[in-house]
């Protein structure tokens, strides 16, 4: 079998799982930023590929694995009875966890670490970038997994990242980075630092919408790229939604926002050259109707209307995480690359001052389109 040399903890961890076929090899796969994720290759049968999805979960971003596996169980539990009952396919609308050879849904190694192994849902596509018609796919993939998600218990899921998308307390991480200034950063990105001052009032718009009881607390996914979502091959429409690692109550708007973050633009998130980072309206207005479609008229009024702030604030926060990460010497995020954070900070920055720009028409597609 093959294991690449410097990935020799995988050994261990392989040899927990039970596989129905002859394992070939593991290699890196994807590219999330947070996990370490490898493709496990078996021999084919019949003709069909045999492969599996194997995840260390990151020990810097989830500091409370098993209960996040609570989570991750109790959800897929919810959507598979739902997906039944609409007809569906289970094996491909969500996630499906391989037990280990013991019997239990996941393994923990010596260090406390989780590691799950779920089936590869086959004939998808994960993208970074999409064609309009795809991105409005995703979005009623998007909307719609908020949907199914709208009668779950969300008292009994945890907080598997507390404060995850609290603006202002992510505002807060960042002054404490720029105070301690580990690696002495700070002198080089005065620009950035001041974007961020400057709109210490927004982090404040969604929390405050929430306290007055403008916005409902709902299920969310609260890490909706475009890559969390695995396009069917053939019918070109969302089919799984993954990396539930995030799934806990949240803001309607932020699932909506991270979504035109990372996908309403012609970009990476980490493209160097400024000139290419362009928010685009049109892919703004394919997303809002994909979305309000997915998720079946199931949003408020007050939600319609701060979905343009929901774009904005994601965004923001984003680049404010980016920044910090940065500043305290790139802890969190995986980076290829020295800087990477900072470029990547650059970007969301870039995207915030066009959406502050079109600011108006934003919310006039909301408002024609959610009617
Ligand atoms: P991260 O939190 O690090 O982003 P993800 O759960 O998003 O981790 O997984 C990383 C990548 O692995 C995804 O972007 C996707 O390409 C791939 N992937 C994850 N789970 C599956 C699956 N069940 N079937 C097919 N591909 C998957
Ligand atoms: C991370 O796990 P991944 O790569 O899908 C991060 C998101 C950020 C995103 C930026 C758990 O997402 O919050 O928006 O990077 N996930 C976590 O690309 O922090
Ligand atoms: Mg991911």
């Amino acid at each position: 079998m093959y294991i690449p040399e410097n990935e020799a903890m995988l050994t261990k961890v392989i040899a927990a799982f039970d596989f129905p076929a002859t394992l070939l090899g593991a290699v890196r796969y994807g590219s999330g930023h947070i996990n370490d994720t490898f493709c496990l290759v078996c021999q084919p049968q019949e003709g069909k590929a045999i492969r599996y999805i194997l995840q260390g979960l990151s020990v810097a971003a989830f500091p409370r694995q098993e209960e996040l596996m609570e989570n991750f169980i109790g959800v897929t539990s919810h959507l598979r009875k739902k997906i039944l009952a609409a007809g569906g396919d289970v094996e491909r609308e969500t996630l499906n966890l391989v037990p280990t050879r013991e019997g239990k849904p996941y393994y923990t190694d010596d260090t406390g670490r989780v590691w799950r192994l779920t089936k590869y849902v086959e004939n998808t596509l994960c993208l970074q970038k999409a064609t309009p018609e795809l991105f409005e796919a995703s979005a009623r993939a998007f909307g719609r997994f908020q949907w199914l998600l709208a009668d779950y218990p969300a008292e009994t899921l945890h907080e598997t990242i507390v404060n995850f998308h609290n603006t202002e307390d992510r505002f807060a991480k960042f002054l404490a980075a720029l105070e301690s200034d580990k690696l002495g950063r700070a002198g080089q990105v005065q620009k950035e630092i001041q974007f961020v001052l400057d709109r210490k009032a927004d982090c404040s718009v969604a929390l405050n919408a929430l306290r007055e009881g403008k916005l409902p607390l709902r299920v969310t996914h609260n890490d909706t790229k475009l890559n969390n979502v695995l396009i069917d091959e053939k019918t070109q429409e969302g089919v799984c939604i993954i990396d539930l690692d995030t799934t806990m109550p949240g803001l309607s708007i932020y699932d909506f926002g991270d979504s035109i973050r990372f996908g309403a633009n012609h970009c990476a998130e980490d493209e160097a050259d400024l000139s290419k980072v362009n928010f685009d309206i049109e892919l703004y207005r394919r997303y809002v109707r994909g979305f309000l479609e997915g998720a079946k008229g199931g949003l408020t009024e007050a939600e319609l209307e701060y979905l343009p702030w929901g774009a904005k604030l994601m965004t923001l926060e984003c680049g404010i995480r980016f920044l910090t990460d940065y500043l305290d010497g790139d802890n969190y995020f995986h980076i290829h690359y020295p800087g990477q954070n900072l470029v990547r900070c650059r970007t969301q920055f870039k995207l915030v001052a066009d959406m502050e720009q079109q600011w108006e028409q934003m919310h006039q597609i909301v408002k024609e389109i959610g009617k």
